[in-house]
């Protein structure tokens, strides 16, 4: 299989830490890929033009990271994803706040990279409340997480990574403390460090 990534996509980050975790490295051979160079290897595994994308032997191509990463858990134990039950909606739920924050990061990003004359100050700030709310409600609920190592912790985890990376002003760590002892232990696992994003790209 062939994991197609970019090194500074949290999305693939997610995915390409999953992999490690779960030792599936000798199945899933990772492949760089630009998003906005349109590859035609790229396109021709997403139409959509985005990373990550999983390419399979004699199965169709996997696309955005949620399915990917239900797809990698399915192939090993121990689970990631809990199979049924209120453990897999609060663990999926969890995925989907930190995936949103991720979204509103990059909105807020592609907004401040215009020439300042297209810039929207109206989608900057929708876009920094949305991420200063769902700071609030994890750190809230930080004790339902803090402790798992599951695809939620994980998915969080890699936020706030991408926060660190594009949007350091936001001071995220200020008034969250259950979010920064999360973020220092996940930090310290080879999986996140081998995946950290190159520094000045
Ligand atoms: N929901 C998708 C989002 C994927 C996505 O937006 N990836 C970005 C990279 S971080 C991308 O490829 N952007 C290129 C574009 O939007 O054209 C997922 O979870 O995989």
């Amino acid at each position: 299989m062939k994991l197609i990534i970019s090194e500074t996509s949290p999305y693939a980050r997610k995915c390409r830490a999953l992999v490690r975790e779960k030792g599936l490295q000798p199945k899933v051979q990772e492949v760089v890929s630009i998003p906005f160079d349109d590859a035609p290897e790229l396109l021709e595994a997403n139409p959509l033009g985005k990373v990550p994308a999983l390419t399979r032997d004699n199965a169709s191509t996997l696309i955005d990271s949620p399915l990917i990463c239900e797809f990698l858990d399915s192939l090993d134990e121990p689970r990631w994803v809990p199979a049924s039950g209120p453990a897999r909606w609060r663990v999926l739920r969890f995925q989907s706040l930190a995936d949103g924050l991720v979204d509103l990061t990059i909105g807020r990003r592609i907004e401040l990279v215009r020439d300042e004359n297209l810039r929207y100050d109206f989608w900057v700030g929708r876009q920094e409340r949305g991420i200063a709310r769902t700071l609030d409600l994890l750190e809230d609920e930080s004790d339902k997480f803090s402790g798992a190592v599951d695809l939620g912790a994980l998915s969080i985890a890699v936020a706030l990574g991408y926060l660190d990376f594009r949007y350091p002003e936001s001071n995220w760590r200020d008034g969250h403390p259950g979010l920064a002892g999360l973020f220092a232990r996940w930090s310290e696992r080879p999986s996140f460090q081998d995946t950290v994003p190159p520094s000045g790209a």
